[in-house]
């Protein structure tokens, strides 16, 4: 319970609402903000939780009339047309404006707290079956998917169709030109280096996409004898390093737009070009989403041509400091194992294996986006702490 209101004054010559708390704490609201969040049902719906007011009709200049308290719970304001607007105590706490409520709304809106790792990280694990069935563990599954960005679920069937249903459990899955679900095994004139029985270096998956997916998933089926191990690395991590290590490579890489290309038929035909910066960054300079696989890099190189060797060799310091020993973590998927990752942050890669005329690994793959994850994420939260 938040505390009630002792007490609510005018200042600013009537821009702004004073709130002074109980507990002798003050916040302040501005009135264009208040009118625009009235919630009376002729400016707000409540079955939609979304404003009607439209913007047209809020006056950005607007004053309050008058303010009144009533009952330590709820503030009355009545603005120059009449229109009147009430705004319990609860909600005016929680919508505070000062530095500290705005910290703790955004983290718990958004989860932003990171684990960053190297080759110490010890891989968490829960069994894939506890997480379909229990919310308690699927929300633990989430939250621990978004802090350390990797989680293995163990033990499931070693068929085909277990990530639709996992797809299920979330929400849905993101389509691509690969498929609802994609398998990752050795093909005949494969349309992509992953369909080999190659080495794929460090990568995100489908950077070549305009918003790439944020979280993918990869269910092992059959797994080969002899190599077929997987890397992964913590992307941010490595990202903080490069910035301490060698700035100007990182200002290359987080400002450099890269071309990518992918071409060909799958799910349906595709021709898909983009340009991506290898570091996308907040305006902070904090790295925000890892945009790289050397596979679908594009042959054209839309920069001018005295860039292009400094954009290698600030590529070259990413890359050597991805694959160090200290900082990328290796380890093989059994067949049940259904590895969960960031896509957004982890870097992935596979060690080659030998070829065979039989299939002789095989994972089926999928992506969601950080937009359904974290919708599920935010729904079993609430669930859990509303049952006790
Ligand atoms: C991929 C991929 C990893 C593996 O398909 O994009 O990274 O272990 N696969 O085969
Ligand atoms: N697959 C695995 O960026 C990429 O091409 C990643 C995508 C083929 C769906 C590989
Ligand atoms: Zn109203
Ligand atoms: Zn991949």
């Amino acid at each position: 319970m938040s505390p009630g209101i002792q007490k609510v004054q005018a200042l600013d010559g009537g821009h702004l609402v004073c709130v002074e708390w109980e507990d002798g704490s003050e916040s302040s609201y501005p009135c264009v903000w208040l009118r625009d969040n009235c919630q009376c049902p002729l400016c707000f719906l409540p079955s939609a939780g979304a404003r009607r007011l439209l913007f047209e009709d809020l006056d950005v200049n607007i004053v309050m009339k008058q303010v009144a308290l009533a009952d330590r719970k709820k503030i009355f304001i009545t603005w120059p047309d009449e229109h009147t607007s009430e705004y319990e105590a609860e909600w005016l706490k929680k919508r505070c404006f000062s530095e500290e409520a705005r910290a703790k709304m955004r983290a718990d809106l958004f989860l932003p707290e990171c684990h960053y790792w190297g080759s110490d990280l010890q891989l968490p694990k829960m069994p894939f079956e506890e997480i379909m069935y229990n919310d308690e563990s699927a929300y633990k599954w989430l939250c621990i998917l978004k802090k350390v960005g990797i989680v293995l679920l163990t033990g499931a069937a070693t068929r085909q169709g277990e990530l639709i249903r996992l797809g299920h459990r979330i929400g849905f899955l993101r389509l691509t030109f690969y498929g609802p679900t994609w398998q990752v095994q050795d093909k005949a004139d494969a349309n992509n280096v992953a369909y080999t029985t190659g080495r794929l270096c460090f990568h995100t998956d489908y950077p070549v996409l305009q918003h790439p997916p944020g979280v993918q998933f990869l269910h092992c089926i059959k797994q080969t004898a002899a190599g077929g191990e997987s890397e992964v690395v913590d992307g941010f991590h490595v990202c903080n390093k490069l910035k301490k290590q060698n700035p100007e490579a990182y200002q290359i890489l987080s400002s450099t737009a890269v071309n990518y290309a992918d071409v060909g038929v799958d799910y349906c035909d595709f021709a898909v070009h983009c340009k991506q910066r290898i570091i996308d960054v907040d305006p902070r300079g904090q790295a925000i989403r890892i945009n790289y696989n050397n596979a679908t890099r594009d042959t054209v190189f839309d920069i001018p041509a005295e860039e292009v060797r400094p954009f290698y060799a600030a590529l070259k310091e990413f890359n050597d400091l991805l694959t160090s020993a200290e900082h990328k973590f290796t380890y093989k998927l059994k067949p049940g194992d259904i590895v969960t990752f960031d896509n957004w942050r982890v870097l992935h890669g596979r060690q080659s294996y030998p070829p065979c005329s039989a299939v002789s690994r095989h994972l089926e793959g999928a992506y969601a986006d950080w937009d359904v994850v974290m919708s599920r994420l935010r729904l079993l939260g609430k669930r859990i702490l509303n049952r006790d």
